[in-house]
């Protein structure tokens, strides 16, 4: 049988609000645990078992926030992924604010490397969380952590440098996007990663979108980490978020898409991020990230015996 291992962090200090740190409970709640094991997983929860690593102090950089915690955090999560990465079972780390795929996207690049693997990432979000310490306007560090893995420089009290291993651009594909600030958008075009925005989704269809990038990932034979942001939904079916952009994908969408990744096969690790359960209406954002999960991890309607991205 195979295994997955549920990891919480409740990180909040990346974000500009309080409430993230609820996340991994409303997933429990919402049945993330049981609806795995309805699909034949045997799950493992280590609870809320990561905390923000006690460090030195960090001088304060411009606008930051938090930076001095969410350094911690950044530690603590890339030792936590590291070991997970060597496996056997697969992990789903539980947030928590998006600042969490700092510590789990370069522990996950670490132990790519170390196996001669590449690592591909595929950032489902309504922001690229692009910018870097010179280009945040908002402060927020979960703005940042696509940035940091890719290797743009400035980002130091992190993790220090050199990075155990750098993510190539060249393996990203940003999906859902509809808010970019300015000068982030101008590093996302220099670094060359692929970035579909809502007009795209629209234009081409999402699942077009996504198909060529699970040929190249196969074709590699890479690694394939899947970073799930709330608000890459539309803020109608998941209000539960800090950051809610009018326009997303839409049910039918969000849930193509995790199929597409179940029938890959591809996919090696799992962020939930940004669920702020004190904005929730009733629990459904909570419900409809568990629901999304389960339909990556092979929930389906009708058999489809074979593979069809
Ligand atoms: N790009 C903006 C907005 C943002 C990024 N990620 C979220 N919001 N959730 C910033 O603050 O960096
Ligand atoms: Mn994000
Ligand atoms: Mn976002």
């Amino acid at each position: 049988m195979e295994r997955i291992v549920l990891l919480g962090a409740p990180v909040e200090e990346g974000s500009g609000r309080r409430g993230c740190l609820m996340g991994p409970d409303a997933y429990r709640t919402a049945g993330i645990v049981e609806e795995l094991e309805a699909l034949g997983f045997d799950v493992e929860d280590r609870g809320n078992a990561v905390r923000a690593a006690a460090l030195d102090a960090v001088s304060d950089i411009g606008r930051l926030k938090n930076l001095q915690l969410v350094a911690g955090w950044t530690r603590s999560l890339f030792a936590a992924a590291r070991e997970l990465a060597r496996g056997p079972a697969f992990p789903i780390y539980l947030g928590g604010d998006h600042s969490l795929s700092l510590g789990t996207v370069a522990g996950h690049a670490a132990v790519a490397d170390e196996k001669g693997r590449p690592l591909f990432v595929l950032w489902l979000d309504a922001h690229a969380d692009f910018n870097t310490f010179e280009t945040t306007e908002s402060g927020n560090l979960h703005g940042t952590p696509l940035a940091f893995a890719c290797g743009l420089p400035g980002f130091e009290p992190y993790l220090g440098r050199p990075l155990p291993a750098v993510l190539d651009p060249g393996n990203v594909c940003i999906l859902g996007l509809r808010s970019v600030d300015p000068r982030e958008r101008g590093l996302v075009r220099a670094a060359g990663v692929e970035a579909h925005d809502m007009r795209a989704i629209d234009e081409i269809g999402i699942s077009r979108l996504l198909a060529p990038f699970l040929e190249r990932v196969a074709a590699a034979n890479g690694l394939l980490h899947v970073s799930l942001d709330v608000d890459f939904l539309d803020p109608a079916i998941a209000p539960a978020v800090g950051t809610t952009v009018p326009g997303g994908a839409t049910f039918r969408e969000a849930h193509l898409v995790m199929e597409m990744l179940h029938d890959s096969g591809l996919v090696s690790s799992l962020d939930l991020v940004e669920l702020n359960p004190f904005l929730d209406d009733r629990g459904r954002t909570a419900r409809l990230m568990v629901d999304l999960t389960a339909s990556l991890f092979g929930r389906q309607v009708l058999d489809r015996p074979t593979r069809s991205f």
